[in-house]
């Protein structure tokens, strides 16, 4: 089987200290996050901005210093920026570090209810803008999809042009509003992608573990990481990023999967250009 991309989404946008002393905010604790994370097997840092009182920030300056930081420690890295940011950031905020060329960076592919009254917006040409973006700058994306309708608008995109092969989709199963990540959702999901597609899953909270087994099994890859899950297992906190990357390795070495560098992964994902 192909090798094993494990993806580390170190801090997300809704996660806080207070739910778990080890979420990062700072440009040291991120920076340390993410080295502990890439040692630990992670060839992607998913990276959101923090500013450090936790704040979710799209501001490029900080991407900026958190790029570099995390380049300083771990130079071969793949940094995938988010342009989903935080739920109600305008579309120009969310496209914000897109303006420092990064090698990668999500698309999230169609809008969903994100708990209580928040809605994550992503209409249809918030979707073509930032495609096109990245198109323009030869930014790899990553499909973040929450539901099979958002899989379906990436294939519609696809179709037409906007969004451009190869296809590497993320399913994100978990998240209060979107689909569950039961064994059942996730066959669904990976059955409704082309065969030359490749997909990564990411399991909110109790879902992390379980669908990390399933791609493990079928050749699909993996994101963890306190952005998506709190906890090593039930009413444990994680301690840190890299425990959980820790655990996913392991369960990769039981089913016999290596696991891919980031210059393996660059190539299984086809991307094309390296950027700073
Ligand atoms: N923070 C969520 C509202 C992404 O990184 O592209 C959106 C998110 C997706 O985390
Ligand atoms: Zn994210």
């Amino acid at each position: 089987m192909n090798k094993l991309i494990i993806t580390c989404a170190i801090t997300g946008a809704e996660v806080t200290k207070s739910m778990n002393p080890a979420v990062p905010y700072t440009v040291p604790e991120i920076q340390e996050a993410a080295y502990e994370a890439y040692l630990a097997g992670a060839s992607i840092i998913h990276l959101h901005a923090r500013l450090d009182d936790g704040t979710p920030t799209q501001d490029r300056k900080r991407y900026q210093e958190l790029i570099n930081a995390i380049r300083e420690k771990a130079p071969d890295v793949i940094i995938q920026v988010s342009t989903g940011g935080a739920v109600g950031m305008t579309r120009s905020e969310r496209g914000a570090p897109l303006e420092l060329d990064p090698e990668m960076a999500t698309l999230d592919c169609g809008t969903l209810n994100f708990g209580g009254d928040d809605i994550f917006i992503n209409t249809e040409n918030d979707i073509i803008h930032f495609a096109t973006l990245m198109n323009q700058k030869g930014i790899h994306y990553e499909l973040e999809c929450f539901e099979k309708g958002h899989v379906d608008m990436a294939l519609r995109l696809n179709k037409k042009g906007f969004i451009k092969d190869p296809l590497h989709f993320s399913f994100v199963l978990g998240v209060n509003g979107g689909m569950t990540g039961e064994e059942r959702d996730f066959r669904f999901l990976k059955d409704s992608i082309p065969a030359n597609a490749t997909f990564s899953v990411a399991g909110i909270g109790r879902y992390e573990f379980p669908l990390a087994r399933y791609a493990i099994q079928t050749g699909g890859h993996v994101r963890v990481g306190l952005e998506d899950n709190l906890y090593l297992e039930k009413n444990v906190l994680a301690k840190s990023n890299r425990e959980l990357v820790e655990k996913v390795a392991g369960i990769a070495k039981e089913f016999g999967r290596m696991i891919a560098t980031p210059e393996e992964a660059r190539v299984i994902l086809g991307m094309e250009k390296r950027h700073g």
